[in-house]
């Protein structure tokens, strides 16, 4: 079975065109503790003044250089500090990430997102990636990168070389920051997520959930990206992937149904950037993918990989976009 389009709404988006306004945390929270019913359905209803509810936009993300991070990132499998048994690989070369783009598009991707273990980029690593952009761009995909922190001109010799996107997530809520990371602040974070919109670059920016804090912490997060000058145009939560070795291995699960309030939660107070139901998806089976997608989700990452754990594989994504007359965008 093939999926059809049936709506005309266009999947591009006017962001001037709809009203702002600024979530107060305990809001968000109060969106939590509706009835579940009546948030997923709250959540829906804004998906379609919006978006067309039957298309997805599919990013694949390749780690350019794997593992060896200064940072102390506690869910991250690619910190240093960590022995997580990860083999650790130096900054690929260019015709090989090009290739690995090509595939990306064969394969339906339509945005190609490179991601390096760096708290951020050294001179000669940017002039690398600077290249790497300008070869995806010029296969056709949108670009993104997700290098860490940005200083000087950066973020504006990305935006030259033709970035589309960088992906910078804040993670979690400033009361829970210090707990996941020391090595760094979420007021870094935040300079940089300044430095790429300034530039003109689309910013992506989103936080995990599923690491032992709070209704209110996830609250805060949703908050926080709510009320950034101008909303992340691409939001992706990710759910914890437990990575034995990190200090976050063992955390107690979320309950799913709460991760998919999460989703709804983006989705109402960001109306109109994209959602990205992002890692952990090949530990949620497929009704629970689509009680996401009828939440508001309607961007995901596409291809085996994630960075260094699995993801659904293209076949699967294939299937379920299928059985659920799902559209790519
Ligand atoms: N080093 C860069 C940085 O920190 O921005 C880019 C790569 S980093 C791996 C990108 C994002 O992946 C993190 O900010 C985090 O949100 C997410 N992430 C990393 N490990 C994860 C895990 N085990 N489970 C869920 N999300 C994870
Ligand atoms: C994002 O928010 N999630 C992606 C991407 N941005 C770079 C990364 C997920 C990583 C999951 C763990 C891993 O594969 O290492
Ligand atoms: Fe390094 Fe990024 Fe992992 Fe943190 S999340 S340890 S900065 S690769």
């Amino acid at each position: 079975m093939t999926s059809v389009c049936q709506s005309a709404k266009p999947t591009t988006l006017d962001h001037s065109a709809v009203e702002r306004r600024k979530w107060a945390v305990a809001e968000v929270e109060a969106l939590f503790e509706l009835p579940f019913m009546d948030l997923v359905f709250r959540a829906q209803q804004v998906h379609r003044e919006h978006f067309d509810p039957n298309a997805v936009q599919r990013s694949t993300l390749l780690s350019i250089k794997t593992g060896g991070c200064s940072e102390d990132c506690s869910y991250c499998s690619q910190s240093a500090r960590y022995k997580t048994g990860l083999d650790r690989q130096q900054l690929m070369a260019i015709e090989e990430v090009v290739e690995k783009a090509k595939a990306a598009k064969a394969k339906g991707s339509s945005r190609f997102c490179m991601g390096a273990a760096w708290k951020g980029p050294k001179e000669k690593e940017l002039e690398t990636v600077l290249a790497m952009v300008r070869e995806v761009k010029a296969l056709g995909m949108e670009t993104c990168v997700t290098l860490g922190m940005l200083k000087g001109d950066q973020a504006l010799r990305l935006k030259d070389a033709g970035l589309d996107y960088y992906n910078h997530n804040i993670d979690t809520a400033p009361e829970f920051y210090g707990q996941v990371i020391t090595t760094h602040t979420l007021a870094d974070r935040l300079d940089t997520l300044d430095q790429v919109r300034s530039a003109g670059i689309n910013v992506c920016s989103g936080g995990i959930v599923g690491m032992g804090e709070g209704r209110k912490s996830r609250a805060g997060l949703i908050a926080q990206l709510a009320n950034m000058p101008t909303p992340p145009q691409s939001v992706p939560i990710n759910n914890l992937v437990a990575v034995p070795g990190t200090p976050l291995a063992d955390v107690e699960k979320l309950d799913p149904f709460e991760f998919v309030r999460t989703i709804a939660a983006a989705r109402i107070t960001m109306p109109t950037s994209f959602v990205r139901l992002s890692a952990g998806r090949q530990q949620m089976n497929d009704e629970m993918q689509a009680l996401c997608f009828l939440a508001g989700a309607n961007s995901i990452f596409y291809g085996d990989q994630l960075l260094t754990t699995d993801n659904p594989d293209v076949d699967h994504d294939q299937a379920l976009f299928d059985r659920l007359g799902l559209r790519a965008i």
